[in-house]
């Protein structure tokens, strides 16, 4: 894949600011590169971890997840979504979302910003009210204004709208609020308010899971970005979320093909949520098996044409969000309890070393 460097897609006024989106490049060579210095020595803009707001105390863990040559870019999992940015109408509180964005920019790392649209995570007088369709547009809009000014120096990225596709067969519409009150069109309005209010250059992108092979669901993602670049929509990315569970990831033939399905169509990809799951207790038989799936996954990024970078959805097993989720499952990540890295870290980091 190309680095294409975004600074020259700016326009003319935005020049003041050269450094944008603030990240630099690795200066000195390091006896021992991180994923995120091999990353961008094999061609990616990054490599990056989603960091969340309950484990800041934890020093082991902050030293690896502000550690630059490890993670170039980092995701807030939580700090950013509705619930924590806009808990009452109107009143708008950035602390979670700045906890993650704040050190990052500081120790030079890129960020994802997640999400202005989703159907989690939402605060309650938004849920229990009875809106019309123009007052919702209307708070939709008044969100996605005051989030991303607070953020508009900040973000690489969006996830503009998150997993609006449902899991049945035909992979309709996810029947939410946005849908039941606007229609589908909340998916574009969302776009489109996204591209008036976020720095010019954010690439805005539609992001949702099991879309990483070629199937009903990604067929229809592909088709709403191709009828949106058809009709001027702003869409500049498609974030394959990559939730594997070990013997039903899909193949790296299998990633390749969706990442193309996506490219052909003028828009980046990149694997915003990397996690795979082993049923517990595991063993290193299915660590091994773990650390072929993030190395396949993480292999068809880099020879895919447009993949920008690879974001794993944390690195550290116990702030999982699996074990919740999928009773039974869990140690999805590639540093495990005690700070060790596992095979899965090194399967990722010699396919990078064959890259360079
Ligand atoms: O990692 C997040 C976890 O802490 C939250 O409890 C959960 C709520 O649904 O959301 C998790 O992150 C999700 C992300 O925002 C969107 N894709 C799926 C992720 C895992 O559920």
């Amino acid at each position: 894949m190309k680095l294409t460097l975004l600074v020259a897609a700016l326009p003319a006024a935005s020049t003041a600011l050269p450094t944008w989106p603030w990240t630099k490049p690795h200066s000195k060579p390091l006896k021992y590169p991180g994923l995120d210095v091999l990353a961008k020595r094999a061609g990616l803009l990054y490599f990056g971890t989603a960091i969340d707001n309950v484990v800041l105390d934890n020093k082991q863990y902050i030293s690896i997840a502000r550690n630059r040559s490890e993670f170039g870019q980092v995701t807030p999992a939580n700090g950013q979504k509705w619930m924590y940015i806009e808990p009452t109408q109107g009143v708008f509180n950035y602390t979670l979302g700045d906890q993650i964005t704040v050190p990052a920019t500081r120790a030079g790392q890129l960020k994802r910003c997640h999400n202005f649209v989703w159907h989690n995570q939402l605060p309650e007088w938004l849920t229990s009210a009875n809106w019309t369709k123009p007052a919702l547009v209307k708070v939709l809009e008044n969100h996605i204004k005051h989030e991303a000014r607070h953020y508009y120096n900040d973000c690489y990225a969006w996830d503009v709208v998150n997993e609006a596709f449902d899991d049945d067969a035909a992979a309709s519409l996810r029947k939410d609020i946005w849908l039941d009150t606007i229609g589908a069109e909340y998916i574009e309005l969302a776009f489109k308010f996204a591209r008036k209010y976020t720095r010019p250059g954010t690439k805005l992108y539609y992001n949702d899971y099991a879309i990483e092979s070629v199937n009903n669901k990604s067929s229809k993602v592909a088709a709403m970005v191709k009828d949106f670049k058809k009709r001027g929509v702003p869409i500049d990315g498609v974030g394959l979320q990559a939730h594997y569970t070990v013997g039903r990831a899909p193949s790296y033939d299998a990633q390749m093909a969706a990442h193309k399905l996506f490219s052909r169509l003028g828009v980046e990809t990149a694997l915003t949520e990397l996690d795979v799951r082993l049923q517990l207790p595991d063993n290193s038989t299915a660590q091994a098996l773990q650390a072929q799936v993030y190395a396949d996954s993480t292999k068809a990024c880099l020879d895919a044409d447009d993949c920008v970078g690879v974001t794993v959805w944390d690195f550290w097993d116990p702030v999982s969000w699996v074990p919740d989720t999928f009773p039974g499952y869990g140690n999805a990540d590639i540093w495990d309890a005690n700070f060790t890295k596992k095979p899965a870290y090194y399967a990722i980091s010699d396919l990078l070393r064959s890259y360079d």
